[in-house]
C-alpha cells in the first residue's frame, strides 16, 4: 500500500530496521550518511537502492530538515554507487517515488538506481 509521505516517520518501518542491523540486506555501499543494497525485487538486471541513514520520509522533508552534510553526502553517495557498481557507462536512471501518488510504499527516503539494459524513454 503507498503511504502518506507528510505523515510522522516511524522509526519501525523495514529500513529503519535494515540501517539498526535488526534485518539483513545484501548491501553494497554504506558510509556516515547513506546506506546502499540491492531491491529485493529488482525491476530491472541491476536494481540499487540509496537510504540517508536519518529518519526523513520524503525528498521535501530531508531537504527541508537535512543537513548540509547529509545531504551532500547522500547526494555522494548515489554517485559512488553508481560508479562503484560499474553503471556509469552505458547508465543508469534514477528515481524516488513520493507519496500517494507515486506509490512509495516503504516511508523512509530512498533512491533507486536501475541499470544493465536499455531502460527506455522516461515513464511517469
Ligand atoms: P517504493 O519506491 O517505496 O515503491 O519502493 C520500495 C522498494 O523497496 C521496492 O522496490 C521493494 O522491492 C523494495 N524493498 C526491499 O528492497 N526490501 C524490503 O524488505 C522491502 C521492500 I518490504
Amino acid at each position: 500500500m503507498p503511504i502518506d509521505a507528510a505523515r510522522p516517520y516511524d522509526p519501525d518501518n523495514i529500513f529503519a530496521k535494515i540501517l539498526r542491523g535488526e534485518i539483513p540486506s545484501n548491501k553494497v555501499y554504506e558510509d556516515a550518511h547513506a546506506l546502499a543494497f540491492h531491491d529485493i525485487n529488482p525491476q530491472a538486471p541491476r536494481h540499487i537502492l540509496v537510504i540517508p541513514k536519518g529518519a526523513y520520509v520524503s525528498w521535501d522533508d530531508f531537504a527541508a530538515k537535512g543537513s548540509d552534510a547529509e545531504i551532500a553526502g547522500f547526494v555522494r553517495a548515489v554517485g559512488q554507487v553508481a560508479r562503484d557498481a560499474g553503471m556509469v557507462e552505458p547508465g543508469y536512471r534514477l528515481l524516488a517515488n513520493i507519496g500517494q501518488d507515486a506509490h512509495q510504499e516503504v516511508p523512509h527516503l530512498h533512491v533507486h538506481i536501475f541499470a544493465g539494459r536499455p531502460l527506455g524513454p522516461m515513464l511517469v
